[in-house]
């Protein structure tokens, strides 16, 4: 009926006779709003993910069984739907979204320790890429999965296993179990915790003041609210020279990263790559056959090893952008002792010049002939003696790495160069491949990263918090 009334009406103009056009206005009115709400629906369902579905063959993993696995964690008491005697809770609602897995990690275990310090149970969520409600989005021209369990990806008490004997913590929850037994929440906005801070710049002052708003709290259900953002921003933490360095000796020897692993996915890609990874001349035992003790005993050094961070794609663009702002290298990379320091330098007249670009060119995003200068360097270091493998993470496109390698085998001689490309994942690993290259660069005798990048920063954060040599931490 309406299909048929609205052809009639736009045929019919507003000026013909007058008797049909009062009727046909208001259907006409009545078809337009459909029309109108209609688009605007489609637009919605449209976004991408939720309507949009990939090739079956394209289709990222969902991690069902993960997240199965969280809700059958022993601490989720599902009768429940209040907290159990003595039980409270913290969630960071704010966490970020949309961003790699180097800033999403950083932000976790920040927050996990934070939680830690506070006295409360930590409640995780996904490693989040998307929360709009699509299984799946489009990144780069690729299908990614919109959200990951944390447990896909990394183990410890900070997804839901047990804190170790010593510490008296409960570990965390996670956050579907946090939303049945927490219905209200108690919501702290950022920026009333942060009212009084000294410094912002500061990871210990702020942590400091959410420990004591929080501290000071009755109501078990607490949660930073999800309006706030994250509280440990790029501007005020990771990307701010020294901001870690009054934390890093407590949050260093905590539970949340001495007891920080990799997950059994991930460690199982690094074993059944471990040929491209472990010298030859080395008997090292598989991962997957040893129950976890600590971090720094089980993601021992690798020696001969050389881990090289080669970090394209998006630096394209992103490199230049930092040279504008005249930002810094990122996180733990630019505490004073480290080696390799990246100097600041002021623009001139507030104008970026050539000489100011390519100051942040040579370090974000090194040549073939300077990344080969540079391996070479580190290989007649006093770190680098012994040095026989490399292994190239990167997200550069094959033929970029195929140049790379032939450049490096043709100014050395090397047992093996392998890279992220020649590994051999399954369809589960391959969207975690970033984990299980962080898991290679925090183990290798010595690891040349990007000072820039929050992958290699978190990467360097676990060598650091395990004792590896400083000096075995460089950068382009
Ligand atoms: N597998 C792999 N992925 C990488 C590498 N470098 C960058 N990526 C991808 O690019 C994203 C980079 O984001 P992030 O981890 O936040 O590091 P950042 O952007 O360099 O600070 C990662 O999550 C990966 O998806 C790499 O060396 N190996
Ligand atoms: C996390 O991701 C899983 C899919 O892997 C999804 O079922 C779940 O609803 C997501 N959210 C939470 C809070 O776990
Ligand atoms: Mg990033």
């Amino acid at each position: 009926m309406l299909p048929r009334y609205s052809r009639e009406f736009l045929l019919s103009g507003f000026d013909s006779k007058p008797t049909v056009t009062r009727r046909n206005f208001l259907v006409g009115i009545v078809v337009f709003a459909l029309v109108v709400s209609g688009a605007y629906a489609w637009r919605q369902l449209g976004r991408p993910g939720l309507i949009a579905i990939p090739p079956t063959e394209l289709a990222p993993p969902l991690y069902t069984e993960y997240h199965e696995a969280e809700l059958h964690l022993p601490q989720h008491d599902w009768s429940k739907t209040r907290p159990g005697d003595g039980q409270r809770f913290f969630f960071v609602a704010g966490h970020v979204r949309g961003l790699g897995w180097g800033n999403a990690l950083q932000e976790h275990l920040m927050n996990a320790y934070l939680a830690y310090r506070a006295g409360r149970i930590f409640v995780f969520d996904n490693y989040t890429w998307n929360d709009d409600g699509s299984l799946c989005s489009k990144y780069n021209g690729h299908w990614i999965p919109s959200q990951i369990p944390y447990s896909a990806l990394i183990r410890g008490p900070i997804v839901g296993e047990p804190f170790p004997d010593n510490v008296h913590a409960s570990p965390a929850v996670s956050r579907v179990y946090f939303d049945q037994v927490c219905p209200k929440k108690l919501k702290l906005a950022r920026n009333a915790v942060h009212a009084d801070l000294v410094s912002k710049f500061s990871a210990e002052l702020v942590t400091d003041a959410w420990v004591t708003t929080i501290r000071e709290i009755e109501d078990p259900c607490v949660e930073e609210s999800r309006k706030s953002g994250p509280i440990y921003v790029h501007y005020e933490t990771w990307g701010v020279r020294l901001a870690l360095k009054d934390i890093w000796s407590s949050f260093s020897t905590s539970p949340i990263i001495t007891h920080f692993g990799w997950s059994s996915l991930v460690e199982r890609a690094f074993d059944h790559n471990s040929g491209l990874i472990i010298p030859k001349t080395l008997s090292m035992p598989t991962l997957a056959d040893h129950p976890f003790t600590s971090n720094a005993e089980r993601y021992s050094p690798i020696p001969g090893l050389l881990a090289i961070h080669v970090r394209r794609g998006d630096y394209e663009q992103h490199c230049p952008r930092l040279a504008q702002n005249s930002d810094g290298f990122v996180g733990v990379t630019n505490f004073q002792d480290m080696p390799d320091q990246f100097v600041v330098l002021p623009k001139q007249g507030g104008e970026t010049t050539i000489d100011h670009f390519e100051h942040y060119r040579r370090r974000c995003y090194p040549t073939v002939g300077e990344i080969v200068e540079k391996v070479a360097e580190i290989r007649t270091s006093p770190a680098g003696t012994g040095i026989n493998q490399l292994y190239i993470m990167t997200n550069g496109r094959p033929v970029f790495v195929q140049e790379l390698k032939e450049a490096l085998l043709a100014a050395g001689e090397w047992n093996m160069i392998s890279s992220s490309r020649d590994l051999v994942l399954d369809w589960d690993q391959k969207f975690v491949s970033q984990a299980v290259d962080m898991l290679i660069a925090q183990r290798a005798q010595v690891f040349i990263g990007n000072g820039f990048s929050t992958l290699t920063s978190t990467a360097v954060m676990m060598r650091l918090a395990n004792s590896f040599p400083t000096n075995s931490n460089r950068f382009w």
